[in-house]
């Protein structure tokens, strides 16, 4: 039995070496539930592993669109479907150009585990394009959002695949993307998440990734006593997970000192309060200009071009909730130095295998993005019910509803970490909670 995981390791490095953000979650959870893995036989002997490493569909397209200029431009399209073992693909679309199909599949490998966790019933997938939003007119926008679902339209729908927001895709891009999905298709369904409020769309669903990864370091604070009331907070990003991961730190009595883009950070040693994060949301969702005003504008503020927060200032808790691979080895050892003792993704995998490492050796509360972050998608989820029903619950009942599926995610993950002889690993815990559910699903469904 022995060697099944480095074996399928091997193999998938040497057949896709140049996806190295999918090879590197791919490692990561290989490695955690080897201990499950090799220790029941029925595993290897249907090819789960290797099943679960190869998504189910890949399609990927053209999507050319016109400018303000006339001219043409065009961009790569894409939506790896990649487990429907537990229910409908789903899982965000993101717009940056430094989307590829390995990052998309690491995305949508991850997704996959984290929405196994939610405890609702939803597969993994993951979509979106080397378009940049920035810089681009709404009019831009609006055009590339439809020539993308222009294709995208025959392959998903509200029980095939649902797609949701992430980075470059928010409530303006849903918009676009749901009124061209729905004119073609001549269909009014749930066919995506993150829809307004007017639309469709879920109290709750906006603010769900932030407040969820609060809501789960609140948990992991709590196992020794601790609470996140006048602690420090550093976070990294500064759109939709990093400002309403700040709103519940201030609600939570916490003090945020730090926010970023990918131009630089900011720094106010004063905390950034309501007002200030109203400035923020103003700033970043409707003028879309860069953190970096923030400091003209709040002059005791200091703003560090070309620098992430890790270490720049003292903090309890960290929050990266920017992109892949922000927190390294020397990020982690300075953020440690700087008294941190809790570490949240709100991002999809920010820290290096390094730095998980190095924060699981100094034992600090390290909540990994699947579990952390999967209030985004829980919320989704919640907002699929509500489309099916045909009904719309309230700001209160959805949030409780959330903030039980952040307890129970936290849970799983303790859980499943003590059963398998690692206590407080939380990336062992996740994984292990997650993939065990989707493995077995397949084993009941048979060879498909
Ligand atoms: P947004 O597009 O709203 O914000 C992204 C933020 O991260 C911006 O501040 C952006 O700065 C910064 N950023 C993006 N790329 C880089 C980079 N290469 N280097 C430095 N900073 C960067 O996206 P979200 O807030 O939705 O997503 C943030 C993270 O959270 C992603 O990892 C996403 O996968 C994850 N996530 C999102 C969920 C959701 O519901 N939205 C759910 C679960 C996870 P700039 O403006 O300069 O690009
Ligand atoms: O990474 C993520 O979980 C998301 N971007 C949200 C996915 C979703 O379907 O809500």
């Amino acid at each position: 039995m022995a060697g099944y995981v480095s074996e399928v390791l091997g193999n998938l490095e040497k057949k896709v070496y140049w996806e190295k953000e999918f090879l590197q979650a791919a490692a990561e959870v290989l490695n955690s539930i080897k201990v499950l893995v090799e220790k029941d036989s029925k595993y290897k002997e249907h090819r789960i592993l290797e099943r679960v490493l190869e998504p189910e569909r890949v399609i990927m397209f053209r999507v050319p669109w016109q400018d303000d200029n006339g001219n043409v431009q065009v961009n790569k399209g894409f939506r790896v479907e990649f487990n429907s073992a537990i229910g409908p693909y789903k899982g965000g679309l993101r717009f940056h150009p430094t989307v590829n199909l390995g990052v998309l599949k690491f995305l949508g490998f991850e997704q996959m585990f984290k929405n196994s966790l939610t405890g609702l019933p939803m597969g993994g997938g993951k979509g979106g394009s080397d378009f940049d939003p920035k810089g681009k007119t709404d009019n831009e926008v609006m055009r590339f959002c439809q020539s993308f679902m222009s294709e995208l339209f025959r392959h998903i729908g509200a029980n095939t695949d649902v797609p949701a927001g992430d980075i470059g895709v928010g409530g303006r891009e849903i918009g676009y993307l749901f009124g061209q999905y729905k004119r073609l298709k001549n269909i009014y369904e749930g066919v995506l998440t993150g829809k307004g409020l007017n639309w469709g769309g879920s109290l709750i669903r906006c603010e769900a990734t932030g407040y969820g990864t609060v809501y789960f370091a609140e948990e992991m604070l709590k196992t020794k006593g601790e609470l996140f009331k006048h602690k420090r907070v550093a976070i990294s990003g500064s759109g939709n997970v990093a400002q309403y991961a700040v709103e519940k730190c201030i609600e939570y009595g916490a003090k945020v000192v730090t926010l970023s883009d990918s131009n630089g950070t900011i720094l106010d040693e004063d905390g950034i309060d309501s007002e200030k994060l109203a400035y923020i949301m103003d700033l970043k969702n409707c003028k879309r200009c860069r953190i970096k005003d923030y400091a003209a504008k709040y002059k005791r503020a200091k703003y560090f071009e070309g620098k992430k927060p890790w270490g720049l200032a003292e903090a309890e808790i960290a929050l990266p909730c920017a992109t892949q691979n922000e927190v390294d080895h020397k990020d982690a050892k300075a953020l440690v130095d700087n008294g941190c003792i809790c570490v949240a993704e709100g991002a999809n995998m920010p820290s290096t295998p390094e730095a998980v490492e190095y924060f699981i050796k100094k034992k600090i509360f390290f909540g990994p993005g699947k579990a952390a972050n999967a209030g985004g998608v829980a919320t989704s989820g919640l907002e699929m019910s509500q489309n099916s029903m045909r009904l719309a619950w309230s700001r209160e009942e959805v949030d409780n509803k959330l903030h039980t599926i952040m307890i129970n995610i936290h849970k799983a993950a303790k859980d499943a970490a003590e059963e398998f002889g690692t206590p407080g690993n939380y990336v062992n815990g996740a994984n292990i909670a997650g993939f065990r559910k989707i493995a077995d699903s397949m084993l009941d469904q048979g060879l498909v």
